[in-house]
Formats: structure tokens, sequence, C-alpha cells
């Protein structure tokens, strides 16, 4: 289970310090936090995050590795898929997560279809839209050529805040988010124009740090903070995407292992406390904006 946090490297880090500070003892006090977060809104028992990105990107990945980390075992119910062209993920689903003691965390997925170059192909960005706004039923299958209309039975016609996201999140990989292709970024753009207009807050994943990004962070996952590689790739998703530094969070997915460590865990459990946060501020804000 547990990782050593300074291995011995051979390559130099580009930075003397860490330009993040991170807390890679506390791994036990992130998971705490995030099963007693306390929700900010008296009739949610959830916090709702939507995961959005291209195809590929590790979205249902992302969600396998968060039940791992909070089973402490490695989880594969979620399909996912090598070197997909199309999307893996057909259908509009949420997943809770559970931890050891059989508790379920007060926060919730959805995990949509990918988004594609072309025009009428992979998710419609409008489907998107209609999930942040909680018009979607669970089980719905995406139609690339034509989003959900309100004369679908899919469609919810009468949201409540359960029903809406609170935090939207773009999974997008470090390897290949310089190359993405501009008919993907547009339409991410559209979801982030809608979302930035209904104040529901908007952070990013960058996965598959490992993937040969940088030498340095495939030594040691846990120099990632002294790589210039990364901070350059998180520098191109805020310039391609629009959320700022802060937002931005890489992770390393659990890909191709059999057990959980300790510096993939930190890495992810950090974005999620960040993810989670925002979700609940924004949960109250809803409260008092509507009194
Ligand atoms: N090396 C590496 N591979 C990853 C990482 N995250 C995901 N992958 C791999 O990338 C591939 C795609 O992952 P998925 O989770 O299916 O991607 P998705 O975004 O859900 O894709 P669609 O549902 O097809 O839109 C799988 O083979 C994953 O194992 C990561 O952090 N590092
Ligand atoms: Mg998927």
């Amino acid at each position: 289970m547990g990782s050593k946090q300074s291995k011995q490297v051979t390559t130099l880090p580009d930075f003397e310090k860490p330009w993040r500070n991170m807390k890679w003892n506390e791994k036990k006090s992130l998971e705490d936090e995030l099963t007693n977060i306390h929700l900010r809104h008296p009739e949610l028992t959830q916090l709702r995050i939507l995961l959005h990105g291209p195809v590929g990107a590790g979205k249902s990945c992302f969600i396998n590795s968060v039940r791992s980390i909070f089973s402490g075992e490695i989880k594969r119910n979620i399909p996912e898929q090598s070197n997909a062209k199309k999307s893996c993920t057909k259908t509009y689903k949420s997943y809770s997560i559970t931890n050891k003691r059989s508790e379920t965390l007060p926060f919730i997925f959805n995990d949509v279809m990918g988004l594609e170059n072309i025009e009428d192909d992979g998710i419609h960005p409008n489907d998107i839209v209609n999930a942040l706004l909680g018009h979607i039923k669970e089980g719905y299958k995406f139609n690339p050529v034509s989003p959900l209309s309100n004369k679908d039975v899919d469609f919810i016609h009468e949201p409540t805040l359960k029903d809406k996201v609170h935090c939207l999140v773009s999974v997008v990989p470090a390897n290949s988010i310089s190359r993405m292709d501009n008919g993907v970024i547009d339409k991410m753009e559209v979801v982030r124009k809608r979302a930035v207009g209904l104040e529901i807050p908007h952070l990013v994943i960058m996965t598959k740090v490992d993937a040969n990004v940088c030498p340095l962070v495939n030594e040691d996952l846990s120099q990632i903070y002294r790589s210039r590689k990364i901070k350059e790739k998180m520098g191109n998703c805020s310039d391609r995407l629009g959320p700022t530094m802060k937002c931005i969070f890489p992770v390393s997915n659990y890909h191709e292992e059999n057990e959980t460590n300790d510096t993939k865990d930190v890495l992810i459990l950090t974005a999620l406390l960040a993810i989670v946060k925002s979700a609940n501020e924004y949960v109250e804000e809803s409260l008092t904006s509507h009194e």
C-alpha cells in the first residue's frame, strides 16, 4: 500500500522547492475531511460533480480511481477503454462512493460520453449543458446528432437543486492538451460559458501526468510540483480551457496498477477536496441568493 515519498531520482528537478505545497503524509486527514464534509445546504445529502472532456481523457478512470482510494483496493467496475477512438461511455450515469466502513460519501459523480472534434459525433455540448441544469434522467443514452429536448421522456422538466450540477470538472490528458483539436476546445468553451453564467465552479483535472510527459515525474510522482514540464502543461490547460492555474489539478489515475499507493492517492484526494469544497460553496451561495 504505502509508498516512499522521497525516491532516489536520477533526473534533476527544475525547481528547487515545489511551487505548490502538498500534504504527502496526510492522506488520512484528506480522506476524513472528504468523508465528513458538512454540506452547506439543508436539502442536499450529496454534492453533484459533472466530469466532461475529450474521448479517452480518463473521466471514467478517475471515478474508478476515487472508488479505489476509498475502498483501499483497485476498482474496475466503470468501463474504461484503451485506445478508444469512440467514446466508451454512452449513457448518463451517477456514481456514489463508499468507504471501507460502508459509508456513502457526501458527493456523487456524473460521467458522460466524451467530446469529439467532428460535428455530430461524441456528446453534443448542449447535452453537457442539459446535465448542468439537471434536465437529464439517469440512464439516458446520448445521441451525438441531437441533444435531449424538452419533448423527450428522459427530460426532467422541473429539476431541483439535487438534480443540478454543483461543480463542473473538465478532464484533459497532460500528454495531449497542447495538440487537442480546436473543435473539442470550442465545444468545451460553450459549456464553460454556461457554467460561468450560472456561477457553477469550473475546475480542471489534468490526467496522464505519468504518460511520458516528464522523466522526473515518471521516476517519482511526488516530484510533480518541481517539474517545469508539468507546470507548462497546466499553463496550457489554463490558456486553452479558461480556468486559472489554481483551478487546475494534475493527477495520475490507476490505469495499470493492482494496488493503491499513497502518492497517487494524495494527488487525487487533493484535487477532489478542491472540487468538493467549490461545490459546497456554490450550494451555500445558491441558498442565500434565493432568500
Ligand atoms: N497512463 C495513464 N493512463 C490513463 C490515466 N487515466 C486514464 N488512463 C487510461 O486512458 C484510457 C481511457 O480512459 P477512460 O477512463 O475510459 O476515458 P474516458 O474519458 O472515460 O473516455 P470515454 O468514456 O471513451 O469518453 C484507459 O485505457 C485508461 O486506463 C492516467 O492518469 N494515466
Ligand atoms: Mg468514460
